[in-house]
């Protein structure tokens, strides 16, 4: 009996170590899917970027091939860029994105920049306003407040966390604007209201310019304008304000981001300066990801 049960427990505690080795086999700070994999290879040589027009991509592109590096950037949406991060997160398993702040995304979970000691994604990034030409003369109380709109980082990131943790767009913004009262009467002071003139935003579905374009669209009807918001992709929300299809947009990204997009329609646009200062893109991965810092070590 005694014997017996002897038995019984050591095939136990045997099985216990079988299972113990076994789950060593994974890597623990899940850098790897097995321990015969490389970080590319568990990575399927992909780094998770977002709409093919979004400068973040177009960066990322030409980092893996300054870089020489074997990964591709596959396009998605921001919105399926932000769900496979949280995916992976879930399970520890590694990640690379290409990623922007402000961002909700720093709150909610640990993530690094990779270096980028060739600077190919660039350094601090300002968002500008930018309007269509003639906007000054045709409605000049809206191209006013759009010209002294202007808010930090941490504003934006505010709106942002709150759309992201469940509250609806309107009105996450209407609770910034009712909370800054100070800071929207600097953009409205001694400009008057008009009645229902209809002024066009365009906007890319990237959740900084979900946040700001919201919260000028809504400061522009509370002075009286008749506003409407028009998503669009990056390049057309460009064209967009260059041909005057909108009179204006919030989203530009300089001097890197959207450089390209600044070239080529330099002319035909009006360049307000920044709204925000501080901003920033790169590739991001979680912190876990220890053995990553660096673009450099993507390379093999
Ligand atoms: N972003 C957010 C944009 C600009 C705003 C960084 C995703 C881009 O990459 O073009």
């Amino acid at each position: 009996m005694f014997k017996n049960k002897k038995t019984i427990i050591i095939a136990m505690l045997v099985l216990l170590l079988a299972m113990v080795g076994c789950s060593g086999n994974t890597d623990k700070d899940g850098q790897e899917g097995s321990i015969d994999q490389t970080l590319g290879e568990s990575l399927d040589y992909k780094i998770i970027g977002i709409d093919a027009g979004a400068g973040v991509v177009q960066a990322a592109e030409r980092a893996v091939e300054e870089y020489g590096l074997k990964y591709t950037v596959q396009t998605s949406s921001g919105a399926a860029m932000t769900q496979a991060l949280s995916d992976a997160i879930r399970d520890e398993n590694p990640i690379i994105v290409t990623g922007w702040s402000p961002h909700w995304k720093f709150a909610e979970y640990d993530l690094k920049y990779l270096e980028d000691p060739k600077l190919i994604m660039g350094e601090a990034e300002n968002i500008h306003t930018i309007v269509r030409l003639g906007l000054k003369n045709d409605m000049p109380n809206a191209y006013e407040i759009l010209n002294n709109f202007y808010w930090t980082p941490e504003d934006m990131e505010s709106v942002m966390l709150e759309i992201y943790h469940g509250t609806d767009i309107e009105v996450a913004a209407q609770n910034w604007i009712d909370n800054n009262e100070d800071i929207v009467k600097e953009w409205t002071d001694g400009i008057s209201a008009v009645n229902g003139d209809s002024i066009k935003l365009a906007y890319v579905a990237w959740d900084t310019e979900i946040a700001s374009t919201n919260v000028i669209g809504l400061v522009l009807e509370d002075m009286g304008y008749d506003v409407t918001l028009t998503q669009v992709e990056a390049g057309p929300m460009w064209a967009a304000v260059a041909s005057g299809d909108a009179d204006a947009m919030v989203a530009a990204w300089l001097p890197g981001t959207h450089a390209d997009y600044m070239e080529s329609y330099a002319d035909e646009v009006e360049d307000l300066g920044p709204n925000l200062e501080g901003a920033k893109i790169g590739l991001v991965v979680p912190t876990y990801m220890e053995d990553v810092n660096s673009i450099e070590d993507l390379m093999e």
